[in-house]
């Protein structure tokens, strides 16, 4: 197959893409809705595969581990489930997952010529109202992409049912992607699961001060096969799950086509790290190939 063949969109798929109202919406906003990507059949399956994976199934497993991977197992229990490189380990779920449209959408929003995977972590929120691991404190995603030389950089929060608040859906917070960022320190790139909650509250509200911003929330109300995009530094975080239901996803980190690894110096001396740092080939250079097939596959190009 050709890569023109192989990115090709259906007449039916080239009306999904957002208008240039909707780039302009993105630019403005720094989030964004898109169409139904997914039939239902498609969504039903991402719960099939994702139970199966859930139940020990791999098609494959990374070769080692990365310091900082997330990767919920059985014996972990009844708390949010995060597992990371879905797309390499499960065929099944990295078929879906790669659909061509996806990465169109984001490309127009982006402004790029070609989408890479970045990275793809399943998410469940089991239904415990009171489950304190259920809460995604405010956080935006560049700040684990230090070593990432894009700015450009986007995610598509790709539930597996109609998503609520209820559910506890991913917020966002409205045109922050466009803040100048106060207060920073290297404690940003770690995992909001490893940093201290109210401090992140207390951030959010002070960079909106210093940016004569007010903190606007808008929680993602989501229908099956739709899925929200937000920018790399769009300040985004969710509730309580206190629905009846488990509140599946996945979060499908994106890269520009001209993204690549950068040195990134941290205070301690060191340079911001990103898990791929430990699994892709190096470039000719040698620094780590965010372009690598195996763990950052095109997912549409122009
Ligand atoms: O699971 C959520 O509600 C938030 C996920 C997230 O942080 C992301 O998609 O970047
Ligand atoms: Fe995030």
């Amino acid at each position: 197959m050709t890569t023109t063949e192989r990115f090709a969109l259906s007449e039916q798929e080239l009306e999904l893409l957002p208008s240039d109202e909707d780039v302009a919406f993105y630019a403005e906003h720094g989030w964004y809705m898109s169409k139904k990507l997914f039939t239902d059949a498609e969504v039903d399956e991402l719960v099939a595969a994702s139970e199966r994976y859930y139940a020990g199934a791999r098609s494959r497993r990374l070769p080692v581990r990365p310091p900082r991977l997330a990767y919920w197992t059985p014996e972990r229990g009844d708390v949010q489930r995060h597992n990371d490189y879905v797309h390499y380990e499960s065929d099944p779920l990295a078929k879906l997952l790669l659909k061509p449209v996806i990465g169109a959408v984001a490309a127009r929003l982006a402004a790029a010529e070609e989408i890479r995977v970045f990275q793809s972590t399943l998410i469940y929120k089991p239904p415990v109202s009171g489950e304190p691991s259920n809460i995604v404190p405010w956080h935006f995603d560049k700040h684990y992409w230090a070593s990432s030389s894009s700015e450009n950089m986007l995610t598509a929060f790709i539930p597996f049912h109609d998503c609520d608040e209820d559910m506890g859906t991913i917020t966002m917070v409205d045109g922050s992607h466009r803040w100048t960022e106060i207060g920073a320190d290297d404690s940003t790139t770690r995992h909001f699961a490893e940093r201290d909650r109210s401090q992140l509250e207390r951030m959010l509200v002070e960079n909106a001060a210093y940016n004569g911003a007010d903190v606007r929330k808008i929680p993602m109300v989501i229908a099956k096969g739709h899925m929200s995009f937000h920018h790399c530094r769009t300040y985004h975080g969710s509730g309580a799950n206190t629905s009846a239901r488990p509140r599946r996803a996945v979060s499908l980190h994106l890269q520009d086509g001209a993204n690549e690894f950068r040195e990134f110096p941290l205070a301690d001396g060191t340079f911001a790290f990103y898990n791929h740092d430990s699994v892709v080939r190096k470039t000719s250079d040698g620094r780590p190939d965010y372009s690598d097939p195996d763990y950052c596959p095109v997912l549409w190009r122009r």
